[in-house]
């Protein structure tokens, strides 16, 4: 069985709505501190604090769990004011993960880890893969030594643990927790409902982003990849699109004209500040075949075209 941890999340409901598609539904074991929320559909539930291993482990016994998606963790804004909490749950969870992956023979972990790795002092252009991971957030530096914990896993326990370096992830089905790209889902909304945008980034703050189904595509292909084929056990860059909220802005009036938005930048446009514009994928690309689909004009239709049903049945 299949066992996803922060299946409420924001990629967590549509992973767990693929996985279940892919796979059967009684095979995806959907948990989360939170309430199941409707969109996860039918399939086993259970509710779950990662940080609790006994917890963890009666789930793992009682379902016969061979495949562990782990996604539960504080993202980057709310990391940034949560240090404790940030460090306890995104350390002490995965920790539990892969301990409990090695002693019950766990066939593969899939864990993401985040751009939010690099800091400052990486390149801004193309940050290559083996860039210097010298984070500036409490969130980067719970992914840069959680990348450390799933190479040491691996290497010393063989645990088939894989991960990918997510941009900001973009998507109409859910909706973000706590990020600092979680403007670009806000944006939708507000323009749909036709009504301005306060952004809180400067409106030259290019991020890597990346359309939710090429995010959930580059998982399981990561996760369904021959293990010869992974050479990186640290986490893959991936990438997809690179943008301004003026650049989002700009896409979102092809479709609405009227659509307005303004600049009021937040503590959150320092965390944006230290991480790269565009990442290089090439790894990825190469080792297990990876690439993106959706360009930004692409997602925006997409979006705009599924979104307000998502809205209406909500
Ligand atoms: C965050 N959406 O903002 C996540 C992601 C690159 C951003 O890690 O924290």
């Amino acid at each position: 069985k299949i066992l996803i941890t922060g299946a409420c999340g924001q990629l967590g409901s549509e992973l767990t709505a693929e996985l279940r598609r892919k796979h059967g539904a009684e095979n995806v074991v959907a948990s989360d501190i939170r309430e199941p929320n409707p969109q996860l559909g039918e399939g086993p539930f259970e509710n779950l604090d990662v940080m609790d291993k006994a917890a963890l482990e009666s789930v793992i016994d009682r379902h016969q769990v061979n495949v562990i998606y782990h996604l539960a963790a504080l993202l980057s804004a709310n990391a940034e004011k949560n240090l404790d909490l940030a460090w306890k749950l995104n350390m002490d969870g995965l920790l539990n993960v892969l301990k409990l992956a090695r002693d019950k023979n766990v066939e593969r972990v899939f864990w993401p880890s985040s751009i939010a790795v690099f800091g400052p002092d990486a390149r801004k252009e193309g940050t290559p893969q083996n860039s210097p991971t010298n984070p500036a957030t409490v969130y980067g530096i719970t992914k840069v030594a959680g990348e450390q914990w799933c190479s040491y896993f691996y290497n010393k326990f063989g645990v088939d643990v894989r991960s990918l370096r997510y941009p900001g992830l973009i998507g109409y089905k859910s909706l973000p927790g706590g990020g600092t790209t979680d403007y670009a889902v806000d944006i939708y909304h507000k323009a749909l409902a036709g009504e301005p945008f306060s952004c809180f980034l400067e409106r030259d703050s290019a991020l890597p982003m990346m359309y939710m189904s090429d995010a959930v595509k580059a998982t399981i292909d990561l996760m369904e990849a021959p293990e010869e084929h992974i050479h990186v056990r640290t986490s893959y860059n991936v990438a997809a699109i690179s943008f301004t909220p003026a650049d989002i802005a700009e896409s979102i009036k092809k479709v609405l004209p009227h659509f307005e938005i303004r600049y009021e930048p937040d503590y959150r446009q320092q965390i944006a500040a230290s991480w790269p514009d565009s990442i290089d994928d090439s790894a990825a690309r190469s080792d297990w075949g990876w690439s993106h689909r959706f360009s930004l004009d692409a997602m925006t239709k997409d979006i705009l075209a599924n979104l307000p049903s998502v809205i209406e049945n909500a």
